[in-house]
């Protein structure tokens, strides 16, 4: 084990309430692209051309055919070592709670899998920027579960909303759309009253989800970063855990160091 490693342990165990924010990183050892990553979801679109209200409006089929994409690559993937290790440090003693960027649900599936029969409440995240496998009407706002297969040959074939007839959208945050003021509140309020915070896998450049850690250091409390590279938060950290969040997580969290 490195001294890294010990350094990182040790504060984990002495710390009296944690706050985790992850981002794509932690999902992409489970098959799930990154967004800036190589084969990242940015890559091959720049980001406005589809996560953002206005592309919605000018061209809801292209935009629904990427989200469609998106649900099924996630549908085949699951939760790894780096989700269920955070899930159960969140089962566990330390009041911990977990605040995450991504849509993919795994933070949620692992949290039922940790459990088991017990509540898996306490390790269930603060999605911050939505689910992709829920749909919101965009006139009435109605939630409903997402359409799987979604038909995108033709405007008239996209989902509508069966209260209303408005055209459905995945229920996850654009670019340019405030985020729901009681999720960034909660997200901000167990920031503050953390006195330590993990940030995973998030390059962190798009705000306020970036934010979130700087409310635990602004009182007073400290960072652990565990990343592939160095990213902006890297010279904020306390300790930086360089490599893949699969594998670091199990050995910073697990009470029983693996042998
Ligand atoms: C808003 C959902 C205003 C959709 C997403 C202040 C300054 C500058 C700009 C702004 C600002 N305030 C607001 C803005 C604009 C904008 C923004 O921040 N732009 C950025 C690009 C500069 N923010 C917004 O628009 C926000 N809304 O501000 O509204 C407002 C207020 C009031 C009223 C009206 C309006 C909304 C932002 C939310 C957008 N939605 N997702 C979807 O998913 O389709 S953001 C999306 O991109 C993700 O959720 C995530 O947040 C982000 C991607 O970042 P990461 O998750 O970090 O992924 P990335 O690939 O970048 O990095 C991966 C990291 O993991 C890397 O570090 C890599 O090294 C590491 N890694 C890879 N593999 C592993 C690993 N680490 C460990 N192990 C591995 N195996
Ligand atoms: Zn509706």
């Amino acid at each position: 084990m490195t001294e890294e490693m010990a350094r990182a342990r040790r504060l984990v165990g002495e710390a009296g309430r944690i706050v985790v924010l992850t981002g794509a990183g932690i999902s992409a050892e489970s098959g799930v692209p990154t967004f800036r990553g190589a084969g990242g979801l940015w890559k091959s679109h720049r980001s406005e051309e589809l996560a953002t209200p206005e592309a919605f409006a000018r061209d809801p089929q292209t935009v629904w055919e990427w989200y469609s994409w998106r649900r099924g690559l996630i549908a085949d993937c699951a939760p790894n070592r780096g989700h269920l290790a955070l899930a159960r440090l969140a089962l566990g003693d330390t009041p911990t709670t977990i605040v995450t960027q991504n849509v993919d649900g795994l933070h949620t599936r692992a949290a039922h899998e940790a459990a088991g029969s017990a509540e898996p409440s306490p390790a269930l995240p603060v999605e911050v920027h939505g689910a992709i496998d829920r749909d919101k009407c965009s006139a009435c706002g109605a939630r409903t579960p997402g359409t799987t297969s979604v038909d995108t040959s033709s405007h008239d074939s996209l989902p509508r909303c069966a209260a209303c007839d408005g055209m459905l959208r995945p229920d996850v945050v654009w670019f340019g759309e405030a985020l729901e003021p009681e999720i960034l509140s909660r997200a901000f309020q167990v920031a503050q009253d953390a006195d330590l915070c993990l940030v995973v896998g998030t390059s962190a450049l798009v705000q306020p989800a970036a934010s979130v850690p700087l409310a635990t250091l602004q009182e007073g409390g400290l960072l652990i970063v565990v990343d592939l590279e160095r990213t902006p938060l890297s010279g904020e950290a306390e300790v930086s855990l360089l490599g893949p969040a699969g594998e670091l997580l199990p050995e910073l969290l697990d009470v029983e160091p693996p042998t």
